[in-house]
């Protein structure tokens, strides 16, 4: 692959929580040097590019996403040396680097909330106002729960979108702008491949902070010209490297009309696709997400993201073997509802093989290659997610989904207990296994199309099937009953032992299929 080349367009890109990857050192953290360990594991996985989120130091008040110095690693993590030989190792190895930067909060700990806390001259960086008589200035409410207000010292208030230990940033301020803009220039220089933008969305706030009537989901963000500006001025940043530096937005938008707004050829180069996430396993619903999606996509030129699972969110083995919904929803992750893990685990497997045979990117969030499931039994006591103690236990929060990844058993001690029956879903047992989830990973990363054009197929209401070039074909099977297979010249991967019987698909498989040449 040449240099020019626009790999991020069909690239399959794995997710690294640094603190649950892996640990080198034995201290219970996951560290680089645990990462770096594990580069020939990924390599042979099959994935073009490592997201990391935040390796910076951080206070871990919301697991690293509130970033003390956006220019150094965590030590519990490593050092920039590390960084910078993880980089090296992984090009060496084809596969590239994507960080994560977090734009719309620092920590309360970064050295500019400091300065602001201590003279109200230095308060601009942030959203500082007066409350109204003991009430915060407005009515936000933040994202993990709670007024997005808190009241500093001398009665000021400042804005968080997230935990109080998160102070939003001002991008009116045209020094954040320069900051940023540097920090980008610092990790370029060290060879990163791209940037996934934290908050892609909230940046720029309407300075008026009016009231929205208490839903944090939905303020105002109208300016988007102020938007283009910030991601034209990053765009040029990259281009002025020799090869090709990407941004992954994340942004919840309402709908995908909306999401595409954010992304332009000289700008965002993608974002992430959270309806696709969001969507129950429902055949009519699937389908329009990914239309819609693809829809969506097609007049700015960027190629659509397929995501099922990441650092946020209830992992999906868990919610496709839910009774009753099988979507996901911030709102209510319905924490407890009884689980099938063997019908779920069924489903994440015909779930790989639907996601990485459409259009575009996708992304691996790490322990899903594992077939892992949500931990849901953690002990209160051990939670550590913000969500947990600001909606006072009403939301249990994200711990469940970042357990450390077993690599092989015995698990040592972990900042997340690891359950005993991951001994039997450890990599290593994995590996030995050919019948095993982390196989089917490896194969259909390998045979994946990447991006291109989809065409649908009609099988009937219960089925997803399309074509993509090169009489690659993917069908999908959501009913309860066996399908019929289309006609095909041989088949190339089945989800799962048992999928494919004879001419047959059995209920929550899927399979590629090559179709007879004309
Ligand atoms: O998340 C943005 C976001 O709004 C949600 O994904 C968030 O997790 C949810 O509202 C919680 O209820 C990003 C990161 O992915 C997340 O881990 C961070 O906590 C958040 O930003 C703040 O930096
Ligand atoms: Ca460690």
């Amino acid at each position: 692959m040449t240099v020019t080349d626009d790999w991020w367009r069909g690239a399959a890109i794995y997710q690294v929580y640094p603190r649950s990857f892996a640990d080198g050192n034995g201290d219970g953290i996951g560290d680089l040097a645990g990462v770096r360990a594990r580069l020939p594991y990924l390599a042979e996985l099959g994935i073009d590019a490592i997201w990391f989120s935040p390796w910076y130091p951080s206070p871990m008040a919301d697991g690293g996403y509130d970033v003390a110095d956006y220019r150094d690693i965590d030590p519990a993590f490593g050092t920039l040396a590390d960084a910078e030989a993880l980089i090296t190792e992984a090009h060496a190895l084809g596969i590239r680097i994507i960080i994560d930067i977090v734009p719309n909060h620092c920590s309360d700990q970064h050295p500019w909330f400091a300065e602001a806390l201590r003279s109200p001259s230095a308060r601009k960086r942030f959203w500082f106002r007066e409350g109204r008589g003991e009430l915060p200035p407005n009515d936000w409410q933040s994202r993990f729960g709670g007024p997005a207000w808190t009241r500093v010292p001398d009665g000021s208030w400042y804005l968080h979108l997230y935990a109080s230990e998160q102070p939003d940033l001002n991008w009116t301020e045209p020094e954040v702008h320069e900051e940023f803009e540097d920090v980008l220039r610092f990790w370029f220089d060290r060879g990163v491949d791209g940037f996934r933008i934290d908050v892609a969305d909230g940046l720029v706030k309407d300075p008026e902070l009016p009231d929205v009537g208490g839903a944090a989901e939905r303020l105002p963000y109208s300016d988007m010209d102020g938007v283009h500006e910030i991601y034209r001025a990053w765009r040029k940043i990259a281009d002025s490297y020799p090869d090709k530096r990407i941004f992954v937005g994340e942004m919840w938008l309402p709908d995908p009309e909306r999401f595409a707004l954010y992304l332009r050829s000289d700008e965002l180069h993608s974002g992430f696709n959270f309806d696709f996430l969001a969507c129950p396993w429902e055949p009519d619903r699937l389908r329009a997400v990914i239309q819609s999606t693809v829809d969506a996509h097609a007049p700015v030129g960027a190629p659509a993201t397929w995501v099922l699972s990441n650092h946020d969110v209830t992992r999906h083995v868990t919610r496709y073997g839910r009774s009753g919904d099988t979507g996901f929803d911030f709102a209510d992750r319905r924490h407890g509802t009884p689980v099938d893990r063997e019908l779920g685990t069924r489903r994440a497997r015909a779930a790989a093989l639907l996601t990485m045979a459409l259009p575009g990117g996708v992304y691996v969030y790490q322990g899903e290659e594992l077939g892992l499931w949500e931990i849901e039994d953690l002990p209160d006591e051990l939670r550590q997610d913000p969500v947990f103690a600001r909606t006072k236990g009403s939301d249990p929060g994200r711990d469940g989904c970042r357990i450390p990844i077993p690599w092989s058993a015995p698990f040592g001690e972990s900042w997340l207990p690891m359950p005993a029956e991951w001994a039997g879903y450890t990599a290593e047992v994995q590996e030995s296994r050919p019948d095993s989830m982390l196989h089917l990973y490896r194969k259909a990363l390998a045979l994946r199309p990447g991006d291109g054009a989809m065409e649908w197929i009609d099988l009937g209401p219960d089925v997803l099937a399309f074509r993509r070039e090169d009489g690659f074909c993917c069908v999908v099977n959501l009913g309860c009953t066996p399908i019929s297979l289309p006609e095909h010249e041989s088949v190339l991967l089945a989800s799962g032992p048992g999928a494919v019987e004879g001419e047959e698909l059995a209920p929550d498989a899927a399979v590629w299929l090559r179709e007879a040449s004309a």
